[in-house]
């Protein structure tokens, strides 16, 4: 979960700044509705020795804990009591024909004011079982044979820690040694993505700690917070283990090593390697035949700076991000709303462009003109269309690796590269047979991505 916290009124962009666990365990005995109320509040949280007013659910960082079983109704009545206008984003859930339920300000609800509550009514399906958001102190229990092992997060900055955030250009990687010192798992998640991780235990107490750690990955030039977050994993002491060795004995702590701060072609091996299980249990239904077809640029590009304003892009104009060189407006009035409600004029046009209105090298030296277009524009796809959808980086102020969510459809990961994306050369490597489902996919830097989904989701 996230709440977005949006300046009022709210133009600007959103921040994410909480979360809560969302656990969801399978095979509903029967499906139940379950009410929870969340109150947003400030409250003073301590964090590596800072004290800071932060906006809280329920007066907890991290927020508190959803526990729900596929199939089970949620009723969460979430009542604003800061200044800011919020709303809440239950991130991982699919919001299967709930889309008002999603959270996004602007696009599928209002944000709440001041004051005001909303009440987020869904059900949970096709999630599977999974945390959602696990971060802070969270203790784990792995079975390995006969033996428990304990896995605990003695420490979590929960700054740095979180899986998911709303920034156009941060990964992270995460990494742990084992006993000997080698790195069994090093992996990369890209912003936004949740990522379940198997940690097979040793069979016998190793006699160390090991360093879990992780930081970002990052290709942009913008400045960041580059810090490494750190949890312990601890092995449980079995009785022979206490007996033996009584006051318990200092254990030697291994620290991995991560891949540089701006490793792509780690990353590209890494991400490269994914494959989804396509058994008849899980089968990967990726669409074969493509109905709508779409490439998007996705990067950096400047707009005027407001007069009495200073801006931080070249020449004091202002960073834009941009799709196809559109950057988004937001609306006085949320699209799904108006769209309900036959109301869209005025507030958006369905005319966003299919491709690049002048296509270009994209990759290669970029335009002297960098001012992107500003609307609020959209796609509107007929239901159950199969959609092919192409996302390029561009090199205008800099190539970046940019990670992209999709927020009521999972996706397949069908082919990525570097450079300008060539249909002719490219399209026929795709893999069709096992590619990895999600709903956030890194554009590479400098590269492409293809994604192929089914449009079976109305509202969004
Ligand atoms: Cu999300």
């Amino acid at each position: 979960m996230g709440v977005f916290l949006l300046p009022s009124p709210a133009f600007l962009a959103a921040f994410f700044i909480s979360f809560v666990t969302l656990s969801v365990h399978p095979e509903p005995a029967l499906a139940i509705t379950r009410h929870y109320k969340f109150d947003v509040v400030l409250q003073n949280v301590t964090r590596l020795c800072k004290t800071r007013s932060t906006v809280t659910v329920n007066g907890k960082f991290p927020g508190p804990r959803i526990v729900a079983r596929e199939g089970d109704r949620l009723l969460i009545k979430v009542v604003n009591h800061v200044q800011n206008n919020i709303s809440i984003h239950w991130h991982g859930i699919r919001q299967l024909r709930s889309g008002w339920a999603d959270g996004t300000a602007y696009i599928t609800q209002c944000p709440i004011q001041t004051g005001q509550s909303y009440v987020y009514n869904y059900t949970i399906v096709g999630t599977k079982r999974h945390s959602l958001v696990a971060c802070s102190h969270i203790m784990v229990k792995i079975n390995s044979g006969s033996s428990d092992h304990l896995w605990r997060v003695v420490q979590c900055r929960s700054r740095a820690c979180r899986p998911s955030t709303n920034a156009t250009d941060r990964a992270s990687s995460f990494s742990l040694v084992d006993l000997v010192c080698m790195v069994v798992g090093r992996y990369v998640h890209a912003e936004g993505q949740t990522t379940n991780v198997l940690l097979k235990t040793k069979p016998r107490h190793p006699n160390a700690k090991f360093f879990m750690s992780a930081r970002p990955y990052v290709t942009g030039q913008g400045t960041f917070d580059d810090s490494t977050v750190a949890g312990i994993l601890e092995y449980k002491e079995s009785p022979e283990t206490i007996q033996s060795s009584h006051p318990p004995k200092k254990l030697p702590i291994y620290k991995p090593s991560l891949p540089p701060i701006n490793d792509t072609s780690f990353v590209t091996n890494f991400t490269s390697k994914l494959r989804s299980l396509a058994s008849a249990e899980f089968p990967a239904n990726v669409p074969l035949k493509v109905e709508s077809q779409f490439f998007f640029t996705v990067g950096l590009g400047t707009n005027p700076c407001s007069k009495n304003k200073t801006c931080q892009g070249p020449n004091g104009t202002k960073f834009a991000a941009s799709v196809n060189n559109v950057s988004f407006v937001m609306p006085t009035k949320d699209l799904l709303e108006a769209h309900y409600f036959g109301q869209s004029t005025g507030v958006y046009s369905p005319d966003f462009p299919t491709s690049p209105l002048i296509p270009f090298n994209y990759t290669g030296t970029p335009p002297n003109n960098t001012m992107v277009s500003n609307g609020t524009k959209l796609v509107v796809l007929p239901f159950n269309t199969s959609v092919e959808l192409i996302m390029q980086d561009t090199s205008i102020l800099g190539a970046e690796s940019h990670p992209l969510h999709l927020h009521g459809f999972n996706f397949f990961v069908v082919g990525q590269g570097f450079g300008n994306f060539d249909p002719k050369k490219d399209t026929g490597n795709f893999n069709l047979v096992d590619p990895v489902e999600r709903n956030t996919v890194g554009v590479p830097s400098g590269g492409w991505v293809a994604v192929r989904f089914l449009a079976d989701n109305p509202g969004w």
